[in-house]
């Protein structure tokens, strides 16, 4: 009887904190008011503009950082295949702009507060021989700090 009530009780700690770390979670995305990932994607006023050249295979941002608030990467394409940008952090896509072709510039402005992101292309080609080809591999991402 004393060894049930003891496990019972243990198994009602165990519910209790996981309660608890459930609610400690969405405190968590509600305390953060940017909220779903996907509104990091603003079309605020730019606070600052950072140039960003794709070609094969690197990504390369004209400064390596940046200070927070709403950011407009202005990215061109100087490569001779079709690339992409994608904003990252923790390896978790922020926002994109898919496509970008050679010779073309396209921008996309994102609100971010200080941290460590990553600018990359993760465009994933299967050639006609059947070798992928994988951007991200070959090169194609950067760290980028926003202070
Ligand atoms: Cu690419």
């Amino acid at each position: 009887m004393r060894a049930y009530e003891a496990f019972g009780r243990g198994r009602l700690t165990a519910i209790a904190i996981f309660g608890l770390a459930v609610a400690g979670t969405v405190l968590a995305s509600c305390g953060d008011d940017d909220g779903g990932q996907a509104s990091l994607v603003t079309t605020k006023t730019p606070d600052e503009v950072v140039r960003v050249s794709l070609q094969e295979w690197a990504v390369l941002p004209e400064v390596g950082a940046a200070g927070n608030g709403v950011i407009q990467f202005a990215v061109d394409n100087r490569g001779t295949e079709l690339h992409e940008f994608v904003l990252l952090k923790d390896g978790e896509e922020l926002g994109e702009i898919e496509g970008i072709g050679p010779g073309h510039l396209e921008t996309i402005r994102f609100e971010l507060k200080p941290g460590n992101y990553e600018l990359a292309c993760l465009i994933k080609e299967t050639e006609d021989n059947g070798e992928v080809e994988d951007h991200y591999a070959l090169g194609m991402h950067k760290q980028f700090e926003v202070r």
